[in-house]
């Protein structure tokens, strides 16, 4: 299987998390969107909108980083994605609340503070603004759900975490203050010291040198 994705990229972050959480051999495709390689004849014929993540598995070509977080862990037949439909429903739950909510505010503040600098665009102080006030009032929701629960859907690991996860890794760069929530904080480094994480990078911007230090 191909990953193609970008080192910034939140979603295609959860891809490569998801994979190697599941255990999948998958060789990673890291895109230059400054380059435009992400709207390249090839790239499109693999996802036709021109965004990253998208994989190919052997000439399946999907794109969506949680249809490909299920379609993988469906593969495989996965406790990751539990087959009981409320415990299934949980999980999709927070897919989409992490997707829909935590990664679209979050990315508006990402986009704004790192993306339009290196696009040469002016930033937009008013939708950082925005952002931030929506994570202030949707961050907490998470917080009351891992003080009852060691993660998201239950007591084990499942693909709502790793959602979540690629979706607050950023937030050390985006410098969102996480210590007024000490669960979110465990849960979080909690599952970045393990191995199916380390595997991938040690932390978000790990492999943009310029970022990193
Ligand atoms: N809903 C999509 C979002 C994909 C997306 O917006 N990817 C961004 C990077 S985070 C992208 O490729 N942007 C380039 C572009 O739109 O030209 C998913 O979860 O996979």
């Amino acid at each position: 299987m191909k990953i193609y994705g970008t080192y910034l990229s939140a979603p295609a972050n959860k891809v490569r998390l998801a994979a190697s959480a599941l255990g999948i051999e998958a060789e990673y495709i890291n895109l230059d969107l400054t380059k435009g390689e992400h709207k390249s004849p090839d790239f499109l014929a693999i996802n036709p909108l021109g965004k990253v993540p998208a994989i190919n598995d052997s000439g399946f070509c999907l794109f969506e980083s949680n249809t490909i977080c299920r379609y993988m862990a469906n593969k495989i037949g996965s406790a990751l994605y539990p087959n009981e439909v409320q415990q299934r429903a949980i999980v999709d739950q927070w897919l989409d609340f992490s997707s829909h909510h935590i990664l679209t505010n979050m990315g508006k503040i990402l986009f704004n503070k790192f993306f339009a600098p290196m696009m040469g665009a002016t930033p937009n102080a008013d939708s950082i603004a925005e952002g931030s006030r929506f994570l202030n009032a949707q961050v907490p929701i998470i917080e009351d759900y891992l003080k009852q629960s060691k993660m998201l859907a239950g007591d084990e690991m499942t693909l709502a975490d790793i959602a979540m996860l690629a979706a607050m890794e950023p937030f050390d760069l985006i410098k969102y203050d996480l210590t007024p929530y000490p669960a979110i904080t465990a849960w979080r480094n909690n599952l970045m010291q393990q191995e199916f994480y380390q595997n991938v990078h040690t932390h978000y911007a790990a492999e943009i040198p310029q970022l990193s230090s």
